[in-house]
């Protein structure tokens, strides 16, 4: 009897190491199978982190090139080029501003010598209002300010930058009562800078320079700037009337 008990053990024992064997390399694969799908998820999630990098790049890139052009053709800004040249449109050539408008395509594109560009914005009797986005500077602080162009004077010096004769007339508020003051001066109009600038008028040394945007000519932003350092401390937003 106990001689067939003890094989009965025996037998029992032997069918159950394998048995034991076989659940060890289950688990076994099932974890290797768990490690291949966590590598794989994070190779996918690497994956899905670099594209949003790229794209990120890519949209931070999209953004520099809107404020590029923005900054240099919408508002025709010549930052790319010397203080007295002024770019041929939207290509990298920098041309003197003396050479727009003179008859001469100088621009490989011709840029320089556009009719339309060409056709003065500022012209004799044209009237420009305009209402101020800050003021630092002016004793007056108008609230209006209106810019004609009363004569455009011939000149065998200045080729290509018009000279003008204006009226500036402010408009302001001193203690509760309108004023007003009516003045006179020169200016000249350069095509290459689209650009209008009026000698100071007063003795208070504050020019105004209007800078067209090389895209509407019916309206331009004026700047008031001290004429020794060039500083700009306001600024008035003009229309055409
Ligand atoms: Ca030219």
């Amino acid at each position: 009897m106990k001689t067939i008990l003890l094989v009965c053990a025996l037998v029992a024992f032997a069918a159950a190491v394998p048995a034991q064997l076989s659940v060890s390399n289950a688990m076994a694969a099932r974890v290797d199978a768990q490690a291949w799908r966590v590598d794989r998820l994070t190779k996918q999630y690497q994956a899905i982190s670099d594209a949003a990098d790229a794209a990120l790049n890519s949209a931070k890139e999209a953004g520099d090139a809107a404020n590029h052009l923005l900054k240099y053709h919408l508002k025709g800004s010549d930052e790319w080029c010397s203080s007295n040249m002024a770019r041929c449109g939207q290509s990298a050539q920098c041309i003197s501003h003396l050479a727009f408008c003179d008859g001469v395509n100088d621009c490989k594109n011709h840029f320089d010598e556009q009719p339309d560009r060409c056709v003065l914005p500022v012209s004799v009797n044209t009237t420009w209002i305009g209402y101020p986005a800050y003021d630092h500077c002016t004793q007056r602080k108008p609230y209006e300010m209106i810019i004609s162009i009363t004569s455009a004077p011939a000149s065998s010096v200045h080729k290509v930058d018009q000279l003008l004769k204006v009226q500036v007339d402010l408009f302001s508020m001193r203690g509760g009562l309108k004023q007003s003051a009516s003045l006179v001066g020169d200016a000249y109009y350069c095509k290459g800078k689209q650009t209008l600038v009026i000698a100071p008028p007063e003795d208070d040394r504050l020019e105004i320079v209007g800078e067209f945007d090389g895209v509407y000519t019916d309206r331009f932003t004026g700047f008031i700037r001290r004429e020794m350092s060039g500083d700009k401390c306001a600024e008035f937003r003009f229309f055409k009337q």
